[in-house]
């Protein structure tokens, strides 16, 4: 196992579309368990391949109270997508901001698991927002491009500064 860099916003290749998987070999599944290893170090309940420069549609996604509910999400599909939730959001790749995003409220999603089997998935409530914001790493979005110009813009300043600094 191997605790991978994740890139932070404003990094161009967050910007990256990633690539539908062709097969799930062997390296697939070393590249699942090194993003579930990072996402519980991080910690976060989620992470694109995006966010650690692996730019194919795989995700992770762990939101149980004892980490022990692994999802994956290998070239996942929005079947269809219902009504409307805000919620909080942080990112890894955006360290230290937070802020509401309006994302649907309920979504089914079909994707391979780690073994390469098809599933379906009726997703509400925080799984359902974590399903879409990791969807959207993976054409290259982050979450702050939801917001205002103007905060965006403040936001991306101050990340740079930090960026410098850190050196
Ligand atoms: O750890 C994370 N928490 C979170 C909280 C609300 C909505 C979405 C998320 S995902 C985030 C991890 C991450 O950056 N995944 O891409
Ligand atoms: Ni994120």
């Amino acid at each position: 196992m191997a605790l991978l860099p994740i890139l932070e916003y404003p990094d161009p290749r967050l910007k990256k579309v990633a690539a539908p998987v062709a097969a799930v070999t062997a390296d697939v599944r070393k590249l699942v368990r090194d993003m579930a290893e990072t996402m519980y170090a991080a910690p976060g309940v989620g992470l694109a391949a995006t966010q650690v420069n692996v730019h194919k549609r795989v995700i992770v996604i762990d939101i149980s109270d004892h980490k022990d509910d692994l999802r994956v999400f290998i070239n996942p599909e929005i079947l269809s997508a219902e009504g409307e939730a805000l919620c909080e959001e942080g990112c890894l790749s955006v360290p230290g901001y937070y802020d509401k995003v309006t994302r649907a409220a309920r979504v089914r999603v079909r994707a391979l698991d780690e073994h390469g089997e098809t599933f379906e998935l009726d997703a509400e409530g925080l799984l359902a927002v974590c399903i879409q914001h990791e969807m959207d790493h993976l054409i290259g979005k982050v979450f702050v491009e939801y917001l205002s110009p103007l905060k965006r813009a403040r936001l991306t300043a101050k990340l740079r500064k930090k960026q410098r600094l850190a050196g």
